[in-house]
């Protein structure tokens, strides 16, 4: 029996046709489509109808492959929405979480009800686009959404919606909206009223590995299909993509690679603590009741841009083509801190790239090669910057690293990363969202125990490349280099 995962990223989403034979996972891509966010006068929304005609391109592309899946679910970036009024319809266009809509909202907050005060109740990051910093913008605009508001549901809730007509959060990215609060279980009634956004647009939230409705009459007659039954997975991407890192013991590191770099470790109780605020760490819900102990790292995100612009300019590069002019450009010229906010929205990368280094007196970079080597060597000393931060939060010492994710197709930067942090690499899967969501469809149909089953599976049924360190010389000095630039300091 196949099963099918939907997996949207921020600059694309792809949908896999998952299949168990014996103790092995064969997964298929069947449809890719670009996800092109749409600017309209100031603001930056995601381009919601689009993406859910692309959900039903999915549907019918395995229906012409003759296949009926047994179940379906869906994964996307965290912390973005949509309102449903009374009569059931979405009001107007959800944000992108790059928006400028949320600028200084944060502080003002913080100020407000209290940065302590927010981070025991939720234990999660401070990020200025999280979805409270996004309804209090929108309180703050006197948004007229918010009048003829009555549900709240973020974009795999909303998409499930649309397939289904049922209406349901669901936990790993509920938690990312900083609203929720994981030991009472439920969302958090104080930072709702906080902000002034009411409780009654709640719903239940369900656990990864839940039933959530089964495709509705009107699409499957629209679309010529059989019901299927919709499971809500670790909606949230980063929750699936942990989900499928190949790990065989308790204790293990992950890396997350894509637009965004998540790093850190899985825990069984949320880490709410001095340490962890200080950090700025975050507790995001997973598969089981776990957590991700982790913190967001700008990532690939500063390398597509500059490449979109190049790209606008009339130079186009492929990703492998920049990766072998980094590799001809000098080491360590110049060093950026990538999460440095200069780097979150859109536009200008290469200039604010240079305004960073003449603000810090590095060398200004200037070729494709020089622009592209800055980026990588700055995520893989960042990556050991956080990695020493996670032993530290966490109380552990990892041995090797896990890289999941699409980054991980960039050989030079899981090499520069094995190198950076001195200690082993290993790079797989590729597709983890994907593989993590078809893995929680197959718990909820009782076909693994649990996620560690899930993840001995997927470590047989994959191959995972390992990278062993080198040049450990090189990168320990510019390791303390960066560190400099970039005041990173361990107090
Ligand atoms: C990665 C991710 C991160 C989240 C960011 C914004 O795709 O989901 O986990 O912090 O996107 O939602």
């Amino acid at each position: 029996m196949s099963i099918l995962a939907y997996d949207l990223g921020a600059s694309s989403g792809r949908v896999l046709l998952g299949r168990l034979t014996g103790s092995r996972i064969e997964v298929e891509e069947i449809h890719r489509f670009s996800n092109d966010p749409v600017k309209v006068g100031e603001r930056l929304h995601w381009d919601m109808l689009r993406l859910y005609h692309e959900v039903q391109q999915g549907l019918l592309k395995a229906k012409h492959m003759g296949v009926n899946p047994s179940s379906l679910a869906i994964d996307s970036w965290a912390v973005d929405f949509g309102l449903i009024g009374e009569t059931g319809e979405l009001l107007g266009n959800p944000y992108h979480y790059r928006d400028w809509h949320t600028h200084g909202v944060m502080e003002e907050v913080q100020e407000r009800l209290g940065k302590e005060f927010i981070f025991q109740r939720t234990g999660i990051q401070f990020l200025t686009f999280n979805t409270i910093y996004q309804l209090a913008a929108m309180r703050n605009m006197s948004s007229p959404l918010l009048e003829q508001a009555a549900h709240f549901l973020m974009i795999p809730d909303l998409l499930r919606y649309f397939l289904t007509g049922e209406m349901y959060n669901e936990f790993s990215n509920a938690t990312s909206t900083q609203l929720y609060h994981p030991l009472q279980q439920d969302w958090d009634d104080e930072l709702l009223s906080g902000i002034g956004i009411p409780r009654s647009w709640f719903g239940k939230v369900l656990e990864p590995g839940s039933v959530a409705g089964t495709i509705r009459s009107s699409v499957m007659t629209d679309l010529g299909i059989e019901a299927i039954p919709v499971i809500a997975v670790a909606e949230h991407d980063t929750g699936s993509a942990v989900a499928a890192v190949p790990a065989l013991e308790r204790s293990f590191a992950y890396l997350s690679c894509g637009t965004w770099s998540l790093m850190g470790t899985e825990t069984a109780q949320p880490v709410i603590n001095d340490d962890t605020l200080r950090y700025n760490f975050t507790n995001e819900g997973g598969v089981g009741r776990t957590y991700r102990l982790l913190k967001n790292i700008m990532g690939l995100w500063i390398l597509q841009e500059v490449r979109r612009e190049w790209e606008r300019q009339g130079s186009s590069y492929s990703f492998p083509e920049l990766v072998h002019m980094a590799e001809q450009a000098p080491a360590f010229t110049c060093l950026i801190d990538p999460d440095d906010e200069l780097f979150l929205h859109a536009g200008d990368m290469k200039t604010r790239i240079r305004q960073y280094c003449r603000n810090t007196g590095q060398p200004l970079p200037e070729t494709p090669g020089e622009v592209t080597r800055c980026i990588l060597e700055s995520l893989a000393l960042k990556y050991r910057y956080v990695l020493e931060l996670t032993e530290r939060v966490s109380g552990q010492q990892f041995n090797g690293l896990h890289m999941v994710g699409g980054g991980i197709q960039n050989r030079l930067l899981c090499q520069w990363t094995a190198n950076s942090i001195q200690k082993p690499v290993w790079a797989g899967p590729a597709e983890a969202s994907a593989i993590g969501n078809l893995a929680v469809q197959w718990i909820a149909q009782g076909k693994f125990a649990d996620i560690w089953e899930a993840r001995r599976v997927i470590a047989d049924s994959i191959a995972v490349e390992v990278y062993e360190p080198a040049d450990s010389e090189a990168w320990e000095d510019a390791y303390g280099r960066f560190r400099q630039v970039a005041r990173l300091f361990v107090h």
